[in-house]
């Protein structure tokens, strides 16, 4: 079952793009109409599960949180903050019955997910929204039904599936050549290199300097030679700077967001007082995302969008606000000084003014839109696009990263936990920063962490400025990261195949152990997941463990590898502990199934994906082989490889 129940005049947020049927009633909620919000309401039984909301903290079962989806920047975020950079509204009800929805409103929502144990959910809405209700057998069924409806998952070149190297401070072609050449010198493969705002000519969009990096085109194109795409930040806010053609154009054309009186809003961002693109019109979009062009013609093949929350450090109202407020009032407020701000500017909205925080979580989520369908006409083959902010239904034009967590073991099993969640709402190219954001990253934790990447589609090392150097060459020890690293190059055919099936047939490719065993033990597990139709991983997530303990919901082939080969054993149903060593990565094969494995590379163009050997107990896999680029996807690419 699938049917929609539309409350108020909703705003179209585009999410779902399939027809749903209309209906008048909720099955699985008792609505609670205020003079102000809607409240919806569900009773729990007492094993219920309740995954989903994408990007957010703490389990893979929900139950237990209070969240707010409101899409913000908190580099400093734990499993108490209620809201982080994306959100993505779909939860799942599994127990005795297994039922979804997906409660659709770019405003904020209030999610009271059985928090203090009163065994109810209770979910805080404006008065708009448009909810979709699904059940079906399982909880894997009923979010297959939903992605279903939200469309196919963006799709990355297969060089997006390599080991990129990202730190905000390479300030030059020197520091880019040091990290390439770090790699390549040490014999770690990479495949690409973030720029972060640095290369801007003073954090101005869509400009280069041309002092620290002279020729960029030549330049890139000399990288490219090697293996190796520079893939460089673009920030929401512009810089209102008159003589810059992207400002002039937008003010030219009124493409930026709007205050009370009517003119550009302005605030505060790296580059100093900005106007934010109006994403909401059409025709921004097209001219915004056109702009992307100034860095495809010299040879970019690939971006990252930030601080499109938007992101604000301070404007002249907030300043007004927090003097006569000083003390902020509510958890949200205390978060996010731009909760303010968002009371205070306006999108236009087929000619009507709609207030920014009535769709704030949409914001992002456009600017991706706004990117993606301009760099598709912009460039011949499939592109690299990643968005720090998101709603659902952005997962159609490009990936996301889960913004700035931080180096400690906290945020890698977030990662882990989150990874599932996320896939249930359509992100299927998504992954966090190995190593973390902010802080400083020990070679113990680096090396757990990417062994856990090495299963994640986007796999990116990325630091904040000023923590350690976080480059694996920088650790004592290569070889370790040699091998840990090497890893993901031979698993890139499962990998890839995996990732493009899993889009083309509205599939998860990171699922929790629970969508497919369901023994109480799988169904709580925590930190073990399933990856694609063959793997399931057990990564290492506690300081200073040799080991852990893994449960098996049924006889797997264990497989262990070194850099140097793979070593498989059939190991039983059950509880089983087991050594892991920092250089090596264990992972298992589920019964009766098979995972391709190649001999590995320094970068994807030199990957030969289709030598590959065969390695569990399965007869044959089914394997997705394309050049990499073409932005033809089609079923007739996969060829079903049998064991000699
Ligand atoms: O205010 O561009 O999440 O990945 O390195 C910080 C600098 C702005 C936040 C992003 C992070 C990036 C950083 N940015």
């Amino acid at each position: 079952m699938i049917k929609q129940v539309i409350f108020g005049d909703p705003f179209e947020t585009d999410a779902v793009v399939k027809p749903v049927e209309q209906a008048n009633k909720l099955t699985y909620w008792n609505v609670e109409d205020t003079a102000e919000k809607l409240i919806f309401r569900c009773k729990l039984s007492e094993k219920d599960i309740v995954y989903g909301l994408g990007e957010q903290v703490k389990g893979i079962n929900k139950r237990g949180g209070r969240y707010i989806s409101y899409n913000t920047d908190n580099p400093n975020h734990n499993d108490d903050s209620p809201s982080l950079y994306g959100s993505h509204n779909f939860i799942v009800v599994s127990g005795q019955q297994h039922f979804g929805a997906f409660f659709d409103t770019p405003g904020r929502i209030v999610w009271d997910i059985d928090a203090e144990g009163s065994g109810e959910i209770v979910i805080t809405t404006d008065k708009n929204v448009k909810v979709v209700e699904l059940e079906g057998d399982s909880a894997y069924a009923v979010t297959r039904d939903f992605l279903s409806i939200i469309g196919q998952s963006f799709i990355p070149p297969l060089w997006a599936f390599g080991f990129g190297q990202s730190r905000w401070g390479y300030k030059c072609r020197r520091d880019i050549d040091n990290v390439v050449e770090g790699y390549r010198t040490n014999g770690i493969p990479l495949d690409w290199v973030c720029m972060d705002i640095d290369y801007m000519d003073r954090f101005i969009d869509f400009t280069v300097n041309s002092k620290r990096f002279p020729e960029l085109k030549a330049y890139a194109a000399a990288l490219k030679e090697k293996g190796v795409r520079l893939v460089p930040i673009i920030d929401a806010g512009v810089k209102i700077e008159p003589g810059n053609a992207t400002y002039d154009e937008g003010i030219a054309k009124g493409y930026f967001c709007t205050n009370h009186e009517g003119t550009p809003f302005k605030a505060a961002v790296w580059p100093g007082m900005t106007h934010f693109p109006d994403f909401f019109q059409p025709d921004c979009r097209q001219w915004f995302g056109n702009e992307y062009r100034k860095l495809t013609e010299l040879g970019i093949e690939g971006f990252w969008n930030d601080m499109n929350e938007p992101a604000i450090f301070y404007s002249e109202y907030t300043g007004i606000l927090n003097a006569l407020t000083p003390a902020p009032s509510t958890e949200l407020e205390k978060e996010s000084n731009a909760y303010k701000d968002y009371r205070n500017f306006y999108h236009n909205v087929n000619g009507q003014r709609v207030l920014h925080e009535k769709v704030h979580n949409l914001y992002g989520a456009l600017m991706t839109r706004a990117a993606s369908e301009q760099l598709d006409k912009l460039l011949p083959n499939r592109f690299l696009l990643f968005s720090r902010a998101s709603y659902i239904g952005a997962h159609r034009y490009g990936g996301i990263w889960t913004g700035d967590n931080g180096s400690d073991w906290d945020h890698l099993a977030r990662n882990v936990r989150m990874m599932p969640s996320l896939n249930m709402c359509g992100f299927l190219y998504s992954g966090a920063d190995t190593g973390g954001f902010g802080g400083n990253c020990s070679r113990e934790l680096l090396l757990r962490w990417l062994a856990f990447s090495c299963f994640t589609p986007l796999m990116r090392n990325h630091t904040a400025i000023l923590t350690r150097r976080q480059e694996c060459y920088r650790y004592s020890g290569k070889e370790d990261f040699q091998s840990v690293v090497s890893l993901r190059y031979k698993l890139l055919p499962y990998i890839y195949s995996e990732f493009v099936k899993a889009a083309i047939t509205s599939d998860m490719y990171i699922k929790p152990l629970g969508f497919e065993y369901f023994d109480d033990r799988s169904l709580s597990v925590q930190d073990q997941l399933l990856v694609g139709e063959s793997i399931m991983v057990a990564p290492v997530i506690e300081k200073g463990a040799k080991g852990r303990t893994v449960w098996l919901p049924e006889e797997m082939t264990e497989v262990r590898y070194d850099g140097n080969g793979f070593v498989c054993e059939t190991v039983p149903k059950g509880e089983r502990k087991i050594k892991v060593a920092l250089n090596e990565v264990v992972f298992y094969i589920r019964k009766g199934k098979c995972v391709p494995v190649c001999k590995g590379a320094q970068c994807t163009d030199e990957l030969d994906m289709s030598d590959v050997v065969l390695i569990g107990d399965g007869k044959e896999y089914r394997c997705y082989i394309d050049d990499g680029i073409t932005k033809e996807i089609s079923e007739n690419n996969i060829v079903t490889l049998r064991k000699r």
